[in-house]
C-alpha cells in the first residue's frame, strides 16, 4: 500500500465540498491507488452539516480511505475505525479548529469563504475573504507540510490566493495557485456542442487572467482531433454555422457568463462541475498533462506575456514532475492583448482593494 496522502479541504460542509469529498475519496483527484486522509474543516455553525458528511463518507465504504494503518497519535486525533480485520484505521479528520485541519497536508483544496449575499459591497466581501485567507494562510504555514500544494477555489479566487501566498512565505510561490480550470472546461465543452465532437477530441483552449466576467477565454490556439488529424477550432467554425466571428463574441461571453447561467437555471452556483475541476486541476499538476497539451491555473505572474508579477493571473501551463511552467511562445494578436490587459487590470485593481482591506 502506498503512504497516504493528506488532503484539506476547507468549507468542506458546503455544495462544492459535498460534490468534492466523495469524488477524491473515489480517486478522480490521485488515481484509484492513491489511499488518502481527508482533512474536512467548516466552521462552527456548519459542524453539524460536517459531521453529517463524515458519517456519509463512512457510510459509502471508499476503499481509498480505509485500509491504512496509521500510529497511534493519527488514530487519537482523527477518531478509530475498526476494520473486519480489528485493525485500527483512521481516513477522515472533520474538524473546525483550523489547526488540526492543517496538520501535515500535503494538498490543500481551499473552498471555504464568504459568500457574496445581495446588496453587499464588492468591498464588503474582500474585506471577509482577506481576513479568512489571512488566517488560513497562517495555519498551513505552521501546521502543512512542507511543499504543501494549494489551490484556491473561493471567491475572489486569485486574490485569496494572493493574500494566502503573501501570509504564508515558506510556502514557495509555485506551490499557490487558483481555480479556473472550471471556466477552461466550460470552453472545452462550449467547442464540443458546438461542433458536434468528443470533448476529449478538443484541447488547448487558455483561460487568462482573473476568475471573474474579465476572464478572457482564448481558442486561437484550441484544436480539435478529427479523422483527419488534428484540426484548429478556428478552421472546422468555417464550416459550421457557427461563425468565425462569433469565436470572439458569443463565445466569450457564454463562457464568461456560465455561471450566472447555472444559478439562474439551479438557483443555485456551479457545484458538481466545480468539483470535478478542482479534481482535474489538482491531478495535473501532481500526475501532469498530457504530451501536446495544457490547462488553465491561476499562478502567480513571472511576467510572462506581458503581465506584471505579483498579481495570480491564469495561464496555460503544462505540468510535469509536480511542477507547473507557462506555456511560452504563443503568439497574440491585438484582440487578445486588449482582453488580457483589461482582466489584468482587473486583478491589479482587486489587489489594491485587497491591501487596503487589511489596513482596515
Ligand atoms: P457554500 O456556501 O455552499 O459553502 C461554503 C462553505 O464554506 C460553507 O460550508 C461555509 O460554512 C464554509 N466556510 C465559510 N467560512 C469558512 C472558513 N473561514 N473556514 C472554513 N470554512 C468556511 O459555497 P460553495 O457553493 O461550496 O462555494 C464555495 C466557494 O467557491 C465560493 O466562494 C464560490 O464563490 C466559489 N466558487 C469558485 C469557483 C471557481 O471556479 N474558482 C466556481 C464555483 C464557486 O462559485
Amino acid at each position: 500500500v502506498q503512504s497516504a496522502v493528506r488532503i484539506l479541504v476547507t468549507g468542506a460542509a458546503g455544495q462544492i465540498g459535498y460534490a468534492l469529498v466523495p469524488m477524491i475519496a473515489k480517486g478522480a483527484m490521485l488515481g484509484p491507488d492513491q489511499p488518502v486522509i481527508l482533512h474536512m474543516l467548516d466552521i462552527k455553525p456548519a459542524a453539524e452539516a460536517l459531521k453529517g458528511v463524515k458519517m456519509e463518507l463512512i457510510d459509502a465504504a471508499f476503499p481509498l480511505l480505509k485500509g491504512m494503518p496509521l500510529n497511534l497519535q493519527d488514530c487519537l486525533t482523527m477518531g478509530r475505525f475498526l476494520t473486519s480485520y480489528g485493525c485500527i484505521i483512521a481516513g477522515v479528520v472533520a474538524t473546525t479548529d483550523v489547526a488540526e485541519a492543517c496538520k501535515d497536508v500535503n494538498i490543500a483544496v481551499m473552498v471555504g469563504g464568504f459568500p457574496r449575499t445581495e446588496g453587499m459591497e464588492r468591498k464588503d466581501v474582500m474585506s471577509k475573504n482577506v481576513s479568512i485567507y489571512k488566517a488560513q494562510a497562517s495555519a498551513l504555514e505552521q501546521h502543512a507540510a512542507p511543499n504543501c500544494k494549494v489551490l484556491v477555489v473561493a471567491n475572489p479566487a486569485n486574490s485569496n490566493a494572493l493574500i494566502l501566498k503573501e501570509f504564508a512565505p515558506s510556502i514557495p510561490e509555485k506551490n499557490i495557485t487558483c481555480l479556473t480550470r472550471l471556466d477552461h472546461n466550460r470552453a472545452l465543452g462550449q467547442i464540443s456542442e458546438r461542433l458536434n465532437v468528443h470533448v476529449g477530441d478538443v484541447k488547448n483552449v487558455i483561460i487568462w487572467g482573473n476568475h471573474s466576467s474579465t476572464q478572457y477565454p482564448d481558442v486561437n490556439h484550441a484544436t480539435v482531433m478529427t479523422s483527419a488529424g488534428e484540426k484548429p477550432v478556428s478552421e472546422l467554425v468555417h464550416d459550421d454555422q457557427w461563425q468565425l466571428h462569433l469565436l470572439n463574441s458569443e463565445f466569450v461571453a457564454t463562457v464568461q457568463q456560465r455561471g450566472a447561467a447555472i444559478i439562474k437555471a439551479r438557483k443555485l452556483s456551479s457545484a458538481l462541475s466545480a468539483a470535478s475541476s478542482a479534481c482535474d486541476h489538482i491531478r495535473d499538476w501532481v500526475l501532469g498533462t498530457p504530451q501536446g497539451s495544457w490547462v488553465s491555473m491561476g499562478v502567480y505572474s513571472d511576467g510572462s506575456y506581458g503581465i506584471q508579477p505579483g498579481i495570480i493571473y491564469s495561464f496555460p501551463v503544462t505540468c510535469q514532475k509536480g511542477e507547473w511552467s507557462i506555456v511560452q511562445g504563443l503568439k497574440i494578436d491585438e484582440f487578445s492583448r486588449e482582453k488580457m490587459d483589461a482582466t489584468a487590470k482587473e486583478l491589479i485593481e482587486e489587489k489594491s482593494l485587497a491591501y487596503s482591506c487589511l489596513k482596515g
